[in-house]
């Protein structure tokens, strides 16, 4: 700790600053401000949400924010921190901010999911969260935990490592932030609250961006379109962060390759491809090297969306793209068709996206606090998939009576949002009703989940947790169902990283696919991305006490009800208890 206050590293820390500021101008004096202010163990940052007006598009219209910025401010921290972030809510929507991957280390009131761990914060009023960076260090993110505000809500959260640490990559030059994103013309809320009162699907977004901008393909878009500077002979570190809403993505970089070494902030061994597969609530760090003729080359995603056709869900066809521009490089681009698109594979090529995410490999079985479970204490499957529910006012012409709603599910069971409490509140002060804790640990009755299912594809719709006592080893398979059709599902656990030790096409069967589980150098994510039409196994050990929120990182599949929450018990110890809520939580 001590060498935090050495002029070396505020030197290192001020050469990070400058070395990204190209990346995304407006930050810089936010960042500059709150170094100003480091002490080695309490990093203060103030988060105001509020309206600003922003033009795509050739549109212009009010965006909620945090602090005016979109994509938000950066929030540089170091490992070992302990973090002090007041938000204060200045717009009409209730409001919570959610540090995406954060482990929350016995502080699961300042995770932030509405209505999971506190009430939303209202118009005017403020909370304060405290929380502790424990054994993480890499790229992650805060963004909105309440509806779909999100889409613009949201901002990089970056731990740097110990000051001593050993980098397990050749240190970079310099570093970059990129965002994926997406962006509609009309007002999200809005969006979200016409497919929820209809029904059926939802207006998809106009298009996706890069740090905020659809780049030179879309309209009125050319001008703004995100430059990220090198200089040729150079490695550089691209922290890339899936802020997008309902959208997993490829991302690619012409003539360059791109070499991942963490994902989800946890190390990776190195793995070069040159197209990267990001479902939205994933990150992954990745060194480029400016080894091609100075110039300007196009940076680009598009979506990967594995269904069987993209009729059934619609969306922007478009690739956002960015330009990596080379020092010395003669012009700025004038026109989209100057620069050629990277070549990506089929929008639905799911065999490509599971060489992707099997190729990532952990460089230990240990990550933040705990080691990978060679032995499992409570097994469970988790189907996922779509469903319907029965709805007097809705007109669904595409389902089988007009008169359902769509739903998602897990288990059977689709996710009814408390309105009264939050589950964290009803729980520690054993206020009974607000949930029930039978939530199933395997399906009902088995049956060819991705073959043809039961004609019953109605679940129940309740608030339902699993409990998991303190200590406990345990393994989800989550497996996709073939309701209506098949979908890749970005499932998201909050308060701990999980080992991702296997994933297949198919219904998972147990015999043939357990001893096919990489126990050796399996990733450690926050968020899996279980194939379309196939299944995903992940191993956690449950050691922090709280209310976790598990979700779809698809915000309409959250809306639909693809969620749940585990219940994590006490155990002995002061560091196994949590400990009470701070006195400033939101009421509901
Ligand atoms: C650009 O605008 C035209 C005319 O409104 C529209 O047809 C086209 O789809 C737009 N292009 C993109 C990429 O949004
Ligand atoms: C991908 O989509 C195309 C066009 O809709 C379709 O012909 C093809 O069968 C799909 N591939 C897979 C693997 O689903
Ligand atoms: C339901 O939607 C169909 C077309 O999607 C429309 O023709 C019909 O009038 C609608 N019915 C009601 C009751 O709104
Ligand atoms: C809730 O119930 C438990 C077990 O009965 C008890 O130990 C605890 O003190 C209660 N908490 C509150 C806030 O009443
Ligand atoms: C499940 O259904 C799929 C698709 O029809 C089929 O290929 C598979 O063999 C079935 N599995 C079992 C165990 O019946
Ligand atoms: C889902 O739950 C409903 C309501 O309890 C039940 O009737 C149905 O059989 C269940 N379906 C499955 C696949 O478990
Ligand atoms: C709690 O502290 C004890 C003693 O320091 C340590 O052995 C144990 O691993 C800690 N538990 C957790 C969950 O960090
Ligand atoms: C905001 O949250 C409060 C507390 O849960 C709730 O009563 C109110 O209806 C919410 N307002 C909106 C606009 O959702
Ligand atoms: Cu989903």
């Amino acid at each position: 700790m001590a060498s935090y206050t050495s002029p070396l590293c505020i030197l290192f820390l001020g050469m990070l600053l400058w070395q990204t500021r190209e990346t995304i101008a407006q930050r810089r004096a936010y960042v500059a401000r709150e170094l100003a202010g480091y002490s080695p163990q309490i990093r203060k940052f103030h988060l105001k949400v509020q309206y600003a007006s922003a033009t795509r598009l050739c549109h212009t219209k009010s965006i909620v924010t945090i602090n005016g910025e979109f994509p938000g401010p950066v929030m540089y921290v170091r490992e070992g921190d302990t973090v002090v972030v007041k938000v204060k809510n200045k717009v009409d929507y209730n409001v919570t901010i959610h540090w995406h991957g954060v482990r929350q280390f016995l502080s699961a009131w300042s995770d932030g999911p509405s209505y999971i761990t506190q009430c939303p914060i209202q118009k005017d009023q403020s909370y304060t969260h405290k929380f502790k960076v424990v054994e993480q260090r890499g790229t992650l993110f805060y963004h909105a935990h309440v509806s779909w505000l999100r889409a613009t809500v949201h901002g990089a959260f970056i731990m740097l490592p110990k000051a001593d640490a050993v980098l397990p990559y050749p240190k970079p030059a310099a570093e970059h932030l990129l965002y994926l994103g997406e962006w509609w013309i009309d007002n999200v809320e809005d969006v979200v609250a016409e497919a929820l009162s209809v029904g059926g699907g939802y207006k998809p977004s106009d298009a996706l961006t890069i740090n905020g901008q659809p780049g030179a393909l879309y309209n009125c878009s050319l001008s703004d379109t995100t430059v990220f500077n090198v200089v040729r002979g150079k490695t550089y570190l691209f922290r890339i962060i899936n802020a997008a809403v309902n959208f997993q993505l490829y991302m690619s970089v012409v003539g360059h390759s791109l070499t991942v070494v963490e994902a989800d902030a946890e190390y990776t061994k190195p793995y070069t491809t040159n197209v990267l597969v990001l479902g939205p609530g994933q990150t992954t760090n990745v060194l480029l090297t400016a080894d091609q003729q100075v110039g300007q080359y196009l940076m680009s995603a598009t979506v990967f969306s594995p269904t069987p056709n993209p009729n059934v869900v619609p969306f922007p066809g478009t690739p956002t793209t960015a330009i990596l521009r080379y020092e010395g490089a003669k012009t700025l681009l004038s026109s989209p068709s100057e620069l050629a698109l990277p070549n990506f594979p089929a929008f639905n090529d799911s065999l490509f996206a599971s060489r992707f995410t099997t190729s990532l490999k952990g460089l230990s079985t240990y990550s933040s606090g705990f080691t990978l479970p060679q032995k499992v204490d409570k097994e469970m499957l988790f189907t996922i998939g779509y469903a319907l529910r029965p709805c007097s006012t809705c007109n669904l012409s595409t389902s089988p009576d007009p008169h359902f709603r769509l739903q998602a599910s897990v288990n059977n069971v689709s996710f009814l949002e408390p309105t009264s409490t939050s589950l964290l509140e009803a729980y520690y002060y054993n206020v009974s009703g607000a949930y029930d804790d039978d939530f199933p640990s395997n399906p009902l009755y088995p049956y060819n989940y991705t073959g043809v299912g039961p004609s019953n594809f109605f679940p129940v719709k309740a608030t339902k947790v699993k409990v998991l006592e303190f200590g406990e080893s345990v393994q989800i398979v989550f497996q996709d169902t073939s309701t209506f059709f098949f979908e890749g599902h970005p499932i998201h656990l909050h308060g701990t990283n999980f080992f991702v030790v296997g994933e297949g096409f198919g219904t998972f069967d147990a015999a043939k696919d357990t001893p096919k589980f990489n126990l050796v150098d399996p990733p450690s994510r926050n968020t899996v991305g279980v194939p379309s039409g196939g299944w995903a196994a992940i191993r956690f050990r449950a050691v922090n006490p709280g209310m976790w929120f598990m979700h779809c990182h698809f915000d309409i599949h959250t809306s639909w009800g693809m969620s749940m929450a585990f219940l994590v018990k006490n155990g002995q110890g002061v560091n196994e208890t949590l400990p009470p809520p701070p006195p400033n939580l939101p009421k509901c």
